[in-house]
């Protein structure tokens, strides 16, 4: 196997090339060979400088996450070469190009200057993981650019421009050319002015924050959860206050810290999840996915133009077609007016606003929709209606066109079939508010064509989505979970608990947002149609206390948020304590014979929201519906506020033990009764329980 790292002598100047795709990530391997190449430059004394280059497509862009969960991981032997690398009598150049973030910009750092290709990015994100930069960048970035600038770029993780970079002192130079050729010319100048080696780790101890340290300690305290933010600045305050050599300790031990914590743990899970939830089984590598250069969308409503502008804001021209022009005119002015209100935050300028509004065509007659190459019904969720529009699509289209639903809660391949191509048609489930929340949910039919397939989970990430594939089933991954979820809220409500305490459980896991004030903002009316129409086509349990809460308040129009009463009162979008409310569900619970209780507990309010929340996420691996579960972490934290500090519901199903979750379901089961099956484990969990085997490593064999 080729060595990831080589050395070149080319004139006077030696040339380390790192080569380790797809990023250049620094690995055991890695190392060792930087090492080796490394001493060769020192051996060769004859050289005057070293230029430090990558190949492919960015220079490195961190450490290996997947090292951190190996027993050999330690960053010792990188830092200690970094340092020899700085201590180096003889210029050493940093040439960086694409994303240089983590280890790739601490290697850099430890350079004596770096010179960049116009488009770099560079950052130390570590704290998207869990982690904070622990090759010695919380001591070499403050004495470059100062505590308080330091602290910004650690704390949020972004990653910077070369220009911001240049203005910082991050990087000393933008290059014309190719970063390789300017890195050598670079070093030929610093050998021929006998330029002093700048050190960055010698620089002037750095300036710390304006105010200290106290405020950066209480903002990054507010979220114990993520427990890097605050080590990180204790690291800086080390860099200001204590020697490189002190501070070096410090961050050693709390980067060690943190590469133990479940946070972190949690978060790697997610980077891998995410990444391996776009692979599809079994997709051999010569399906190609097609071009999508033109797409149209059916319904010009909120979805409808929410889904418009992830297209347009990606480039691609866009039809957005309605019925009536007031309909079409009034979707194409709320695109207008999500775009002005972008501008006004200044993340727009107002002529990107007129190049995005020039790509989108409004249009009425369904010919116009006849060159797109992927087409989107997003009208009113109504099967007849979609059936409708999708043959209508289907009448039109090109042949080789994609054409994709919207839908969230119907049957994708009634949906194919209408269209009269069922091989081009899939679903793509997209989360309101449609351009902006990232999860994407690819529904593929039982027709669904392998190369439709993969056309649309490569353009979902060139949109900026993070793509799950789902198979057919009443409300994909996400929204089947969420109905053990809802069913459980109405039989605790039923019960006595106030949503206050229920949300207050929920959001102390960490969800964005408890389910009754979700419920309140997505609308009442929203879900309870659902339920209705699922109660007339006989798909819910035969249990009438089932979702009556929502049927009840959909009675009563009290929708939530929109019509300032739901599980709660509004004061505007604040949600107040309804008397009201709690009334209409001990009434409730009375009239389904739900048993009164006050001794409910955040536990147990945990415990019967998301026990059975995961037990059907097993199902839903257990039928295929799901690839993984990473899958369904994905499609957890990505759409619906599952706390990314927990890894997803089945990642914390892991952690928690699935012995435990079935003992717990059946405790529930012995004291709630199962007449409705609600809390039956299913038979993967008690394969699973009954194993061992690990659900992380658990596939699907049939
Ligand atoms: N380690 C391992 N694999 C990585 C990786 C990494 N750091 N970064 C990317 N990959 C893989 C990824 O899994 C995918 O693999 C492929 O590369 C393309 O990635 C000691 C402790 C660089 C901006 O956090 O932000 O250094 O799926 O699909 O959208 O202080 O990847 O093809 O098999 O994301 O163009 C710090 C994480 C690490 C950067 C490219 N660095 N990566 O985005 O492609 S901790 C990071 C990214 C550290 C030190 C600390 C992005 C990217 P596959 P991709 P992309």
């Amino acid at each position: 196997m080729n060595s990831p790292v080589t050395f070149v002598q080319e004139g006077s100047i030696g040339l380390i090339r790192i080569d380790n795709r797809p990023v250049n990530a620094v690995s055991p391997r890695v190392v060792a060979a930087l090492e080796a190449s490394f001493a060769e430059f020192e051996e060769r004394g004859s050289l005057d400088a070293l230029v430090i280059y990558c190949a492919g497509r960015t220079f490195v862009a961190g450490a290996d996450i997947a090292w951190f969960d190996s027993s050999d991981f330690n960053p010792q032997a990188y830092n200690r070469l970094l340092a020899r690398i700085e201590a180096s009598e003889r210029p050493v150049v940093a040439a960086l190009h694409g994303t240089v973030l983590g280890a790739g910009l601490e290697l850099a750092l430890a350079c004596h200057w770096r010179v960049a290709e116009p488009g770099t990015k560079l950052g130390l994100p570590e704290v998207k993981l869990g982690l904070l930069p622990g090759s010695l960048g919380t001591q070499r970035l403050p004495r470059l650019l100062g505590a308080g600038a330091a602290l910004g770029m650690m704390l949020s993780g972004a990653m910077a421009g070369v220009q911001q970079a240049l203005q910082d002192g991050l990087i000393d130079e933008v290059c014309e050319g190719e970063a390789r050729a300017a890195g050598k010319a670079s070093a030929q100048r610093l050998v021929a002015t006998r330029a002093a080696l700048r050190r960055t780790s010698a620089l002037a101890a750095p300036v710390p924050p304006d105010g200290g340290f106290a405020q950066y300690v209480t903002d990054a305290a507010r979220k114990p959860q993520y427990p890097a933010r605050v080590a990180i600045v204790r690291c800086v305050e080390a860099a200001v206050e204590r020697s490189f050599m002190d501070g070096e300790q410090v961050e050693a031990r709390e980067f060690a810290t943190l590469l133990g914590s479940a946070t972190s743990k949690s978060l790697r899970h997610l980077f891998f999840s995410e990444r391996e939830a776009a692979r599809i089984p079994g997709l051999s590598d010569s399906t190609a996915p097609q071009a999508v250069r033109r797409v149209g969308i059916v319904g010009a409503g909120t979805m409808g133009g929410g889904i418009a502008m992830n297209f347009v804001n990606a480039n691609i021209p866009t039809v957005l077609l309605d019925t009536t022009e007031a309909a079409l005119q009034r979707g194409l002015d709320l695109i207008r007016k999500n775009y002005m209100a972008s501008a006004a935050k200044g993340k727009l300028t107002a002529e990107q606003v007129e190049q995005r509004m020039g790509l989108l065509t409004g249009a009425l007659e369904y010919t116009a929709l006849a060159d797109c190459d992927l087409i989107i019904e997003a009208v009113f969720e109504d099967l007849e209606l979609k059936k409708q529009v999708c043959a209508r699509i289907g009448g039109v289209a090109k042949s080789g066109a994609i054409i994709a639903t919207n839908t969230s809660t119907l049957d994708v391949n009634v949906l194919a079939r209408a269209a009269g191509r069922p091989e081009r048609v899939l679903g793509m489930h997209f989360f309101s508010p449609a351009n902006v929340m990232r999860l994407l949910e690819v529904v593929r039919g039982d027709d669904t064509a392998p190369e439709v397939l993969a056309t649309v989970m490569k353009l979902a990430k060139a949109i900026g989505k993070t793509p799950v594939v789902s198979g057919v089933c009443f409300g994909f991954i996400g929204n089947r979970m969420l109905e053990p979820y809802l069913r459980e809220m109405e039989f605790l409500l039923m019960e006595g608990a106030e949503p206050k305490q229920i949300d207050a459980a929920a959001e102390a896991l960490g969800m964005a947002m408890g389910p009754c004030r979700m419920i309140d903002m997505a609308g009442v009316d929203v879900g309870a149609k659902v339920v209705i129409e699922r109660g007339k086509a006989g798909e819910l349990p035969a249990d009438p206390a089932y979702r009556a809460v929502v049927r009840k308040l959909f009675e009563l129009g009290r929708y939530g948020q929109k019509t300032g009463a739901g599980h709660y009162r509004y004061d505007g979008r604040t949600p107040v304590h309804d008397p009201e409310f709690s009334a209409l569900a001990r009434a409730l619970g009375d009239m389904h014979g739900v048993a009164r209780r006050t001794d409910i507990s955040g536990e147990e309010i945990v415990e019967r929201l998301f026990y059975p929340l995961i037990n059907e996420g097993l199902r839903i691996l257990d039928e295929g519906i799901a690839y993984r579960p990473g899958d369904i972490d994905v499609v957890w934290t990505a759409g619906y506020g599952f706390p990314d500090h927990c890894g997803g519901p089945m990642f914390m199903a892991e952690q928690t033990g699935l012995t435990k979750i079935a003992q717990r379901l059946r405790h529930y089961a012995r004291v709630r009764g199962d007449a409705f099956g609600y809390w039956t484990p299913s038979s993967l969990l008690t394969r699973l329980a009954e194993t061992g085997e690990p659900l992380s490593k658990w596939t699907r064999t049939a």
